[in-house]
This record gives structure tokens, C-alpha cells and sequence, in this order.
């Protein structure tokens, strides 16, 4: 791939957190870096336990592969690799190639002299995985309680934890998490729409700026967050709906183990009711 004529700029040493010098280069548009060499590391041998996985059977069909967790009767103790083992290896390789990879964010941003928003922002979707996988199943008692390797096989699962506790939507953590997703499109469309409308004007328009974006919502709504706002707005959203969805699964078992929909009795118990 061509060099962009304005990176060769921005390829500077130093900002590296391990390794030094070591693996401080470019492999095409790609930085490498230490944490580029462990990302490679554990998703490739992450990669070859999923196909080593699929070998044992009994499908290849890439919709059915299924790589499942230990049984619950193992609890928190190692599986044979047939029988689980295999989950628990790549759950270590999944962990050491995602947080390798926030600390490859974190290099690039400390390179460039940027704020540190992106590697944030990944950390709570890996805090949700690890929260799924790991911080869940240590609370249960059980490796068993984590969610399956397989495209299919993780949204049986999803659906089977789901009804374990009845009604999961009535889970007070999952409707904070699901609003939060909803207004997360919500806000990128207004976003999104507005930035197109001032900045890609048909031909022969002039380019409009920011405070015509700024006028649109004080004529609609009678205020604007800003051009700097929304994008503030716009992050804490959606880290807000994976925050949220990481708690909603948290408090699933470890904390509640009725159904969701008689969590709400709290409702009928408040000491303002006349009826008892
Ligand atoms: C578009 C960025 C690109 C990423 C992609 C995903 C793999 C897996 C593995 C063959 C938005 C690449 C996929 C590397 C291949 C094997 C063994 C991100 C974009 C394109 N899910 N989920 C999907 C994962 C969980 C749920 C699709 C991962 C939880 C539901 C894809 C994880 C729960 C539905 C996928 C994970 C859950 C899906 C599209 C990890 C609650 C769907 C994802 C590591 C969060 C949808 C058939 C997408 C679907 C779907 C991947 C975890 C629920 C296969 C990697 C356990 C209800 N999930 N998922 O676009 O069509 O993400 O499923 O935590 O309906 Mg899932
Ligand atoms: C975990 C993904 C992390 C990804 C990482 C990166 C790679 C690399 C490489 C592409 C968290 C992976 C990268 C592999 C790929 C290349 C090159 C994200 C994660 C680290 N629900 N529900 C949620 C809704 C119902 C249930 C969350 C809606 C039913 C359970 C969200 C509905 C029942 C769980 C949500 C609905 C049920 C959830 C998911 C509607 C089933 C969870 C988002 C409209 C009968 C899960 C932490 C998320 C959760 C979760 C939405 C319905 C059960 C809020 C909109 C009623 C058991 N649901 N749900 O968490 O909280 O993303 O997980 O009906 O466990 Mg739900
Ligand atoms: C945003 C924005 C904005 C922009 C933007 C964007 C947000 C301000 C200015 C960005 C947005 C987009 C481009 C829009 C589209 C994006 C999405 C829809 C999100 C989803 C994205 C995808 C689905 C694409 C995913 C693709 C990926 C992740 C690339 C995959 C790449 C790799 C696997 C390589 C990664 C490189 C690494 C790890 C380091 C370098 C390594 C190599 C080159 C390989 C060679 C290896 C080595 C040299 C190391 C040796 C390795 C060893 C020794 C280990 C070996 C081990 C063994 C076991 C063999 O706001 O506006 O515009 O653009």
C-alpha cells in the first residue's frame, strides 16, 4: 500500500510503553511495536485452538462450529482440552490479543501526542467480554457459565441465559444498557445527517460551517451541544451502553437468581402503598 504522502510526518520513534526500539517500525501501513508482535501472537495461536477445536468435530460448517466451555461440574479447575480446555486456552489467547491490542492504541496515541480516548473507549468493550467470560463465571463458581465459541452457538446461549431468568428485559442494568444503544444511533444520525447537510452541500453550494450547525439546533430545539460536545455526548453513550451491559450480565446470578420480572416486587413493597 502507498505511503500517504503526509505520514512519513507522523512516523516518529519513542512513545513505546515496552520493548524500546525493539519493534518500533512499520510494516507497511501497519505499526508493529511489542504489542503488534503479541497480537499476532496470541490471535494467530488463538485462531489455530478454534480450527483445532472445529477438528474434533462434528462440523465444519462455519455457521455451527461450536467450541463450548468446560461442564459446569468442572467448576473452576481445568478441563482435558477436548472437554473445555480448548475454551479456556483461547479465552487467554482472546484476553492477551484484545489487551494487546489497547496498548497498541495506546503506543500509536502516545506517538502522535493524542489523548488516550480510543484505548479507553475498546477497554470497556474488552471489560464486557472479560465480565461474560472471566469476572461472571469466577462469581458462579463455574467455567461453565461463560459463552460458547460459535457464531450460532453464542446466541443459543444468549438466548438460554436470557430466559433463565424469565423475562431478562425486565433486568433494570439491560434497559439503561438497551436506551443507551438506542440513543448511541440516535445521536450518530443526528450527527452523521447534520456534519453531511453543512459540509457536502450540492455542487455549486458553498461549503456551510459549524455555526450553521450550531443554528440548526438553536431554531429546533433552542440549543446546541456543540461541534466539540457531541462527539463528548457521543462517546459517553455508547461507553455508557457497553458499561451498562457489562453490569446488566454481572448482576445475572451472581447477584439476582430469580426471574428479572419479580425483581420489581421492591415496586409493591415500598412503604407508601395503603393496601396491606
Ligand atoms: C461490525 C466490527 C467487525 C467485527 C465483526 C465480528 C468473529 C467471530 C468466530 C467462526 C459489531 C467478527 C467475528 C471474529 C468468528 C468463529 C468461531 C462489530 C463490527 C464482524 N460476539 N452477537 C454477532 C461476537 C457476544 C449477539 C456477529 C464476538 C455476547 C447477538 C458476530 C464477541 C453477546 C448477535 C459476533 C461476541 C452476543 C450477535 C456480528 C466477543 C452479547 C447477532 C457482530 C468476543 C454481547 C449477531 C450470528 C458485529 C449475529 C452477532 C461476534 C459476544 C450477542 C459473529 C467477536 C456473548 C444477539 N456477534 N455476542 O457486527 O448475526 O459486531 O450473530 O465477545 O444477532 Mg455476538
Ligand atoms: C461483549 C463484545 C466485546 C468485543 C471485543 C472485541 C474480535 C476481533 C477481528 C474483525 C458488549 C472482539 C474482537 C474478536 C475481530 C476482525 C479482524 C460487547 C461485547 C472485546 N437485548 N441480553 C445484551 C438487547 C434480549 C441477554 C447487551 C436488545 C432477550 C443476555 C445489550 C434486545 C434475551 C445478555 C442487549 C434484547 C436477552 C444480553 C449486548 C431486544 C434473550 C448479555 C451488548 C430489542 C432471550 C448481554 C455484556 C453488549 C450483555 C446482553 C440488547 C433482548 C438476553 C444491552 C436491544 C429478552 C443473556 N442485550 N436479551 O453487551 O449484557 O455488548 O453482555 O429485544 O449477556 Mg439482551
Ligand atoms: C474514524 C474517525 C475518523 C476517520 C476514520 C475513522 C473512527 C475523524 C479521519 C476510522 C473508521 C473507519 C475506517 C470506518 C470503517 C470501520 C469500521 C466499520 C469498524 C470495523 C472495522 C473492521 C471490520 C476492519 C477490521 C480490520 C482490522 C482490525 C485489520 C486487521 C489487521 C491485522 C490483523 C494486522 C494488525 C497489525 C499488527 C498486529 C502489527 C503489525 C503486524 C504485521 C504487519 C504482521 C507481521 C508481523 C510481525 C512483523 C510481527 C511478527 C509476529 C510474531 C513474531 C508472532 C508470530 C506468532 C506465531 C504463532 C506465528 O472518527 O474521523 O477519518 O477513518
Amino acid at each position: 500500500m502507498a505511503m500517504l504522502s503526509f505520514e512519513k510526518k507522523y512516523r516518529v520513534p519513542g512513545g513505546t510503553l515496552l520493548g524500546g526500539d525493539l519493534f518500533d517500525f512499520w510494516v507497511g501501513p501497519f505499526y508493529v511495536g511489542f504489542f503488534g508482535v503479541t497480537t499476532i501472537f496470541f490471535s494467530v495461536l488463538g485462531t489455530a485452538l478454534i480450527v483445532w477445536g472445529a477438528a474434533l468435530g462434528p462440523t465444519w460448517n462455519i455457521w455451527q462450529i461450536d467450541i463450548p466451555p468446560p461442564a459446569i461440574a468442572y467448576g473452576l479447575a481445568f478441563a482435558p482440552l477436548a472437554k473445555g480446555g480448548l475454551w479456556q486456552i483461547i479465552t487467554i489467547c482472546a484476553i492477551g490479543a484484545f489487551v494487546s491490542w489497547a496498548l497498541r492504541e495506546v503506543e500509536i496515541s502516545r506517538k502522535l501526542g493524542i489523548g488516550l480516548h480510543v484505548p479507553f473507549a475498546f477497554s470497556v468493550a474488552i471489560f464486557a467480554y472479560v465480565t461474560l467470560e472471566v469476572i461472571r463465571p469466577l462469581l458462579m463458581g463455574a467455567w461453565g457459565n461463560g459463552f460458547p465459541y460459535g457464531i450460532m452457538a453464542h446466541l443459543d446461549w444468549v438466548s438460554n441465559t436470557g430466559y433463565n431468568y424469565l423475562n431478562f428485559e425486565y433486568n433494570p442494568a439491560h434497559m439503561i444498557a438497551v436506551s443507551l444503544f438506542f440513543t448511541t444511533t440516535f445521536a450518530l444520525a443526528l450527527h452523521a445527517s447534520l456534519v453531511l447537510s453543512a459540509i457536502n452541500p450540492a455542487e455549486g453550494e458553498a461549503v456551510k460551517t459549524a455555526e450553521h450547525e450550531d443554528t440548526f439546533f438553536r431554531d429546533f430545539i433552542g440549543y446546541s451541544i456543540g461541534t466539540l460536545g457531541i462527539h463528548r455526548l457521543g462517546l459517553f453513550l455508547a461507553l455508557g451502553a457497553g458499561f451498562f451491559s457489562a453490569v446488566c450480565i454481572l448482576i445475572s446470578g451472581p447477584f439476582w437468581t430469580a426471574g428479572w420480572p419479580s425483581w420489581w416486587s421492591w415496586w409493591l413493597n415500598m412503604p407508601i402503598w395503603s393496601m396491606h
